[in-house]
């Protein structure tokens, strides 16, 4: 019989009754709630190491939530982890030879006479990995017995960008305030920071870069290095490495150099002696990202000199310690009139050879800026002798901030499975990411983290799948974003619903596409905050910031002309790409009017006009929405209240703003090519000079 709540109420108010914390989202993916066969475990740990005793806690943590808190089995089955530094697990003679220094062993073997589980892997954190594999396998429903895996990560730094600043202030962050309290650090550190550093730690993020890229120089100096170093504590034993952006003019700025130009001698000495004091506060520091002449941040260019002789003169300061620079390609410049998408390829593809052996040349995912859909950056595949990172923003800048559910491991597997042609067929993105297409040793993938102080970590329950994705993804770039849905939603709510849960995932990405800027459309958002519609704007000073800019609507058609009779951009794919890419009736719709100007009455294969279709992916985008409302108010017996309310009433916002896209879009293209609607398309909500007046002075995330 239930306890009415006015009971629950009065015995709560007495002390005697302690309702079982609710579900507020901070314990993310790792809850560890009750399971119906909780195997018992009598964890072992082969050594003392700090990281190793971390994994046996994990173990035990886990299988006490298992448990609900009953007292452990008496007969509880034994668990012996540790590297194969140990006697133990070294005379096991497990094949841990190819699984590099992250990679584990689990599996049943005879210890002593025994029959013992193993988690066995080269260095401790492979342990800690291995810990949190079987954990998760548990948790979605496998039999402990049954678990056998061997496994190791593809791309070796797998990173989280954070574009926090020193004020606490999250650039595109829309889940609070940063989780560095840089002001309080280091006197007091957050134990919220252990927690972060679990959670990356059980999904195999293994860097971390505190500070924005917009950076400012202060977080070189020495009070700011003790706070970061304070940090880095925290991160090292869960296997994460300290990593800073760094302010190129820093040497002006700390210094008093007049200069920051690479090729001066007395600038490359401020940053040796730099990185020297930087791997005194943290000997474990792994290096620096840059963003140079991008956005007004200083650069080599400001000198003449090219974006190589920047990071190779860093590279060359932070070399003696093993590190690394990894230097950003997102580059546009002020002054130049060609499209924005071609001017990072036209910069960095000469520069290919020339970078140092320890620099990585970071790139977004799009040539673009995190679209919803763009299609993959041309650099990829294009700078063969240089390591790629692939950047990807996990926060939602540009697909409805925290409040919109999207599900961007489809969007991230879309570019990774993407085939650049490089090297012939079959020469995928994933491919030059993780090095294997070129040879490169030094690999990476990069994500802009969406974590802040919100007690969900991520600003909703389902963002937190996107930190969950993107880890995995990063991890193994050729995982199947569906998996990781429902292994994520088995763990986050239970395996009962993963299906359901993952069911409304896998198509959200494509209803924000469909709903704000379908059939190849790109930023179209609001100015600054890229909040709503404004695909009218065409008053800001550079073309390029202008949403008229991308869509080039007029009364005759739409889209931007990549072809050979306007900007060429497809001339930066390969040859059977650029083909493809290059005829309207190749080039899928998903790329349709980013690389055409297409008449209004352009006839789509699907039969009807180009705006007959367009007004249908809008109304698609908006339905998709209402279904993924109904699904999920299906599964209210299934889902704790509190995360089942918020869910809900983020839904409904979410529908209501795809309305407001889609009537404001209709609005304004119905104003520019004067065409009626087609055929049972109902007409927009409100005036198009109503949706032009919305202004949004304090939306969050906006740069400073
Ligand atoms: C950190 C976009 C964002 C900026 C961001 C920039 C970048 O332009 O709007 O906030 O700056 O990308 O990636 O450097």
């Amino acid at each position: 019989m239930r306890t009415p709540a006015i009971w629950l109420a009065i015995l709560s108010a007495l002390g005697l009754a302690a309702p079982a914390a609710a579900e507020d989202g901070y314990d993310l993916w790792l809850r560890h709630r009750p399971l119906a066969d909780a195997p018992a475990l009598a964890v072992e740990a082969a050594e003392a190491d700090a990281t190793v005793r971390l994994a046996a806690r994990e173990l035990e943590r886990a299988a006490a939530g298992w448990r609900g808190g009953a007292a452990p089995a008496v007969s509880a089955r034994a668990l012996l982890i540790g590297t194969t530094a140990s006697p133990a697990i070294a005379a096991l003679r497990l094949p841990l030879a190819k699984l590099g220094e992250d990679g584990f062993v689990i599996r049943s073997a005879s210890v002593g006479g025994r029959a013992t589980m193993v988690i066995a892997a080269n260095r401790p954190v492979g342990v800690l990995y291995g810990a949190f594999a079987l954990i998760r396998r548990v948790e979605q429903g496998e039999a402990i017995d049954r678990i056998a895996v061997q496994d190791r990560p593809r791309v070796a730094l797998r990173m989280l960008n954070h574009w926090d600043n020193l004020d606490r202030h999250v650039e595109r962050g829309y889940a609070g305030q940063s989780i560095f309290d840089w002001w309080r650090l280091p006197d007091r550190v957050d134990p919220r920071l252990t927690d972060y550093a679990r959670a990356n730690a059980s999904i195999g993020i293994n860097a971390a870069v505190l500070n924005n890229v917009n950076a400012k120089a202060d977080s070189l100096t020495a009070p700011y290095l003790a706070k970061a170093a304070a940090v880095a504590d925290v991160l090292r034993p869960w296997g994460i490495r300290t990593f800073l952006s760094a302010r190129f003019s820093a040497p002006i700025e700390l210094g008093g150099l007049k200069t920051a130009d690479p090729r001066d001698p007395a600038v490359a000495a401020w940053w040796r002696a730099k990185a020297d004091e930087v791997w005194r506060a943290i000997p474990d520091f792994g290096g620096f990202l840059v963003k140079a002449n991008s956005e007004g941040q200083p650069g080599p260019r400001d000198y003449g000199a090219s974006h190589a002789d920047g990071a190779n003169m860093l590279a060359a300061a932070v070399r003696p310690h093993g590190g690394t620079v990894v230097w950003r390609a997102f580059v546009y410049a002020d002054t130049d009139p060609a499209d924005r998408a071609k001017q990072a390829w036209t910069e960095f593809r000469p520069l290919d050879g020339k970078f140092a052996d320890n620099v990585l040349v970071q790139v977004k995912n799009g040539p673009l800026d995190f679209q919803p859909r763009e299609p993959f950056h041309p650099l990829f595949g294009a700078m063969p002798k240089t390591p790629l990172v692939a950047e990807f923003q996990i926060t939602k800048e540009y697909l409805g901030f925290s409040t919109h559910l999207a599900y961007l491991g489809t969007m991230w597997s879309e570019v990774l499975s993407a085939d650049t042609f490089a090297k012939g067929k079959g020469s995928t993105v994933a491919k030059v990411v993780d090095g294997s297409l070129e040879g490169h040793r030094l690999t990476g993938i990069a994500g802009v983290a969406n974590i802040g102080t919100d007690r969900d970590w991520s600003g909703s329950i389902f963002d937190q799948a996107n930190w969950y994705a993107f880890g995995r993804l990063a991890w193994d770039p050729a995982a199947d974003p569906a998996a990781l849905a429902r292994e994520w939603a088995a763990q986050t709510f239970s395996p009962a619903v993963a299906a359901p849960v993952a069911a409304m995932m896998m198509p959200s990405r494509q209803a924000v596409v469909d709903y704000m800027t379908p059939l190849g459309l790109a930023h179209l958002m609001g100015t600054g905050h890229h909040y709503g519609p404004a695909p009218w704007v065409a008053d800001l000073a550079r073309p390029e910031w202008n949403p008229v800019y991308y869509h080039r609507a007029d009364a005759r058609g739409i889209g931007f002309d990549r072809t050979r009779t306007g900007s060429d951009a497809v001339a930066q794919y390969a040859r059977p790409l650029a083909r493809r890419f290059a005829d309207p009736r190749t080039v899928g719709e998903d790329y349709l009017l980013w690389f055409h100007h297409l008449p209004w009455d352009y006839r789509m294969p699907e039969g009807g006009t180009l705006w007959q279709a367009l007004v249908r992916r809008y109304d698609r985008g908006v339905a998709a929405v209402g279904t993924m409302r109904a699904q999920w108010q299906a599964l209210r017996p299934d889902i704790d209240a509190e995360r089942f309310r918020v869910v809900s009433d983020d839904l409904a916002v979410q529908e209501r703003e795809a309305r407001w896209w889609r009537d404001a879009s209709v609005a304004y293209w119905t104003s520019i090519n004067g065409l009626p609607l087609p055929a049972g398309a109902a007409a927009p909500a409100d005036t198009l000079d109503h949706y032009k007046s919305l202004s949004f002075p304090y939306a969050p995330g906006q740069g400073k």
